[in-house]
């Protein structure tokens, strides 16, 4: 079988370029002898019109800026490839997906939404999961997010849900929040974006890594066989390493310690031979189930729960090389949900048929010209011939006088595909309707997904959701637009918006009982909505907590270890937990009091990676502190002790041998620490090899989230 993973490689590098051991030249080839000085009359006198090196260079950087995305600004990508483990035929007849070990170049761009594209990664918000299949039927694009629901039904209402959520008009603040009055008051109106709520409230809105998070196609699409023949289908990505999240407060101190934290884990993994991978599962649905549920598959806010149709795997996707050039490559990518290939379709979803107009109109503003295909990173591995001609920046030089179809005088070509030989066919569906600006009643049940989600978090993430809405709410300044919100939250769980309302200071209004509300409660009286529950016949399901999520494996592979070391530290007790931590391929990490090196117990010198003021245990997944002789002064020092509180906030592993678990003991923290705590790893014998093994072990539970009631209380 042919193997197409380094095709898109090798069609880059005939673009790719380097100034190793060259000449400095203009943009024209001229080799330059002086690029330090401007042309000028004298010394000391004006520079000169003449200088075109000069001019040639300050054009392009006045012009080297362009539009940042409208949304998803911020982003980071990596190259890859799509593997088939599981061939669909029967289901689709897209060549990507049809034949075990086949092997299709992909580029991956994941991204926050609200932010610009300076932001910190750590903002709650979704993350945008965006692939780009090099096929060799041409690109196909599974434009996702890491939640599989979205908050509107209906593309009308897109610009009103960014321009609510983005940065307010007047002043320009927030960045990158969803904190703020403009987009409670639109949530606040608009019942049937609870579910959706629900998601970015809890923490899957606060990553601990691209490469923890899951990916949905949100959509429901068609894939369709050979004979024409047609199901439904949702799009999965199953992260290897699980999904995890860190804490609302790490989340928030990352954003100012290291706001790359999200670029450089995904950078860095790669860099060192931990290539991220996920499997590409799909939920079947066959024809004759299209009405079977008492949701709608067209309707973006509902989920198909994997106990009514389990998740099929048929591929792995794994992210192997970072860009050469972030502007060329990460910047310059342009997805679209309408790049698909024979044997995929679009559904009628409202939200997908409008995202289908958006994509091309956003690129045309952004990257400048219809000509945006022929960016390197955009360009099809699969022949392109057609009559689209000229524009800004054309790169293709098209031979011949024939520019249009039919012709003769070109032979006809290039010429039509027949199915058979791949050509594209829409899905044969019947359409026969009247014209209306409508929704489906079928679309009016607003709460029983945000119900079945909540029911399906565990007792930490329910708290974990109770506390980000008492944050979120807690920055919104107008009081009626909390109250309407306690009010749709009452009807996901009146429990929910007692105790959101507790931390606000406000009660819960009373609902509307009717069997379809208009609104929500009697301020939202008069709202757009039409709304009702309709309970789901799941009650509760694993996949949709990030904790019981049955994909969660338990590796440590690519998670980094503080080592505190000073002056002393035992070498053994260093090196052990090193090599122990690098059989896992996970890192251990120096931090010291100061850079440059401490002096060991064998009188050896152990080079510090960080020190407390480059460090922050927000940085790390776990603390280690070693044996050692004279801890004395470690054990005095505040910034260690910062350091391990927030550890232990966090819920994070932390550890001790020998002598430093005194420290522990001593830790501002250490009479809360209860016997159920399995995170707080600590020993007499120092060095010991169960010791690390205890310590690995604790941390493939990645977070001991049972502290958090005895924190806060
Ligand atoms: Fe997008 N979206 N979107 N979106 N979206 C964009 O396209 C839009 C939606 C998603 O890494 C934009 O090239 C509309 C759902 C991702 O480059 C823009 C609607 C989902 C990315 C746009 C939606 C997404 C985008 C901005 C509602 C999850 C980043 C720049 C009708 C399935 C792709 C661009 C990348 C980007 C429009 C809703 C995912 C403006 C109109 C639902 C991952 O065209």
């Amino acid at each position: 079988m042919k193997n197409f993973q380094d095709e898109k490689q090798r069609d880059l590098s005939i673009n790719k370029s380097d100034g190793t051991n060259k000449f400095l030249t203009t943009d024209q080839g001229l080799k330059i002898n002086d690029d330090n000085n401007s042309l000028k009359a004298g010394e000391r006198g004006p520079s000169l019109l003449e200088d075109f090196i000069l001019r040639e260079k300050i054009t392009h950087f006045d012009h080297e800026r362009i539009p940042e995305r409208i949304v998803h600004a911020r982003g980071s990508g990596a190259h890859g490839f799509f593997e088939v483990t599981n061939p669909i035929p029967e289901l689709t007849k897209a060549g990507f997906l049809k034949e075990k070990g086949l092997k299709t170049p992909v580029f991956t761009r994941f991204s926050t939404v609200a932010g610009s594209r300076g932001s910190t990664d750590l903002a709650r918000d979704a993350r945008g999961f965006a692939v780009k299949f090099y096929t060799q039927e041409g690109i196909y694009d599974l434009v996702a997010n890491n939640i599989p629901v979205f908050f509107i039904q209906d593309a009308a209402k897109f610009p009103d849900l960014i321009h609510a959520v983005k940065p307010e008009p007047h002043n320009e603040m927030p960045q990158a929040a969803s904190a703020h009055d403009t987009f409670w008051d639109f949530i606040s109106l608009m019942p049937e974006s609870m579910h959706m709520i629900m998601w970015v409230m809890s923490d899957r809105a606060i990553p601990r890594s691209y490469r923890m998070m899951e990916g949905f196609g949100v959509h429901t699409f068609r894939l369709i066989n050979e004979r024409e023949e047609s199901v439904f289908v949702k799009f999965h990505w199953k992260p290897k390493l699980g999904t995890h999240a860190v804490a609302w407060d790490e989340a928030q101190k990352i954003s100012g310690k290291n706001p790359d934290f999200h670029r450089e884990d995904l950078w860095e993994a790669i860099e060192t031979g931990n290539f991220p991978e996920w499997e590409l599962g799909v939920q079947v649905i066959p024809a004759e189930d299209e009405n079977k549920y008492e949701f709608d598959l067209l309707d973006p806010t509902k989920l198909v729960p994997e106990e009514l149709v389990p998740v099929t795997i048929v591929g792995r996707m794994v992210l192997n090389k970072n860009p050469d050039n972030f502007f060329a490559e990460t910047e310059q990518i342009a997805f679209h949900p309408g790049h698909i290939v024979p044997g995929i379709d679009f559904s009628n979803d409202p939200l997908l048929q409008g995202r289908l107009f958006s994509y091309t109109d956003t690129q045309l503003s952004r990257l400048g010209s219809p000509n945006f295909h022929e960016i390197p990173i955009n360009r099809s591995i699969a022949p392109v011939h057609n009559n689209q001609r000229d524009g800004h920046m054309r790169q293709e030089i098209n031979k011949g006088r024939v520019s249009y179809h039919p012709n003769s005088l070109g032979g006809g070509c290039p010429y039509q595909a027949k199915i058979e030989e791949g050509g594209f066919a829409s899905f044969n569906e019947r359409v026969d309707a009247h014209k209306v600006r409508e929704r489906s009643e079928s679309f009016n049940d607003h709460f029983g997904q945000a119900k079945l989600f909540f029911n399906s978090q565990t007792p930490e993430e329910k708290s974990h959701i109770v506390k980000a809405l008492r944050f979120e709410l807690g920055k919104v300044e107008t009081a009626a637009i909390r109250v309407r919100v306690l009010g749709l939250l009452s009807q996901i769980d009146t429990t929910l918006a007692e105790k959101v309302a507790l931390g606000l200071g406000a009660s819960v209004p009373p609902i509307l009982e009717t069997p379809i509300n208009k609104g929500v409660s009697p301020e939202n009286e008069g709202g757009p909505q039409e709304s009702q529950t309709v309970e789901s016949s799941v009650s509760s399901s694993e996949a949709l907590s990030m904790i019981k999520n049955p994909t969660n494996s338990p590796t440590i592979a690519s998670r980094k270890v503080a080592i505190i070391c000073s002056d002393g530290v035992s070498e053994a007790a260093v090196l052990n937990m090193k090599k122990a931590l690098k059989k896992e391929d996970a890192k251990g990490c120096i931090v010291a009091p100061h850079l440059g090196s401490v002096v060991t117990d064998a009188d050896g010198a152990i080079a510090a990676e960080f020190s407390f003021l480059t460090a922050s245990s927000v940085l790390f997944d776990a603390v280690y502190i070693p044996d050692g002789l004279g801890l004395n002064a470690l054990a005095e020092n505040d910034d260690l002790f910062e350091f391990l509180n927030d550890a232990y906030k966090h819920c994070k592993v932390i550890g001790a041998d020998g002598a430093a678990s005194e420290i522990i003991s001593s830790a501002p923290f250490a009479s809360k620490i209860t016997n159920e705590d399995g995170g707080i790893i600590l020993s007499s014998d120092a060095a010991a090899e169960e010791f690390a093994q205890d310590f690995i072990a604790a941390m493939t539970v990645h977070r001991f989230w049972q502290r958090e009631p005895n924190l806060y209380n």
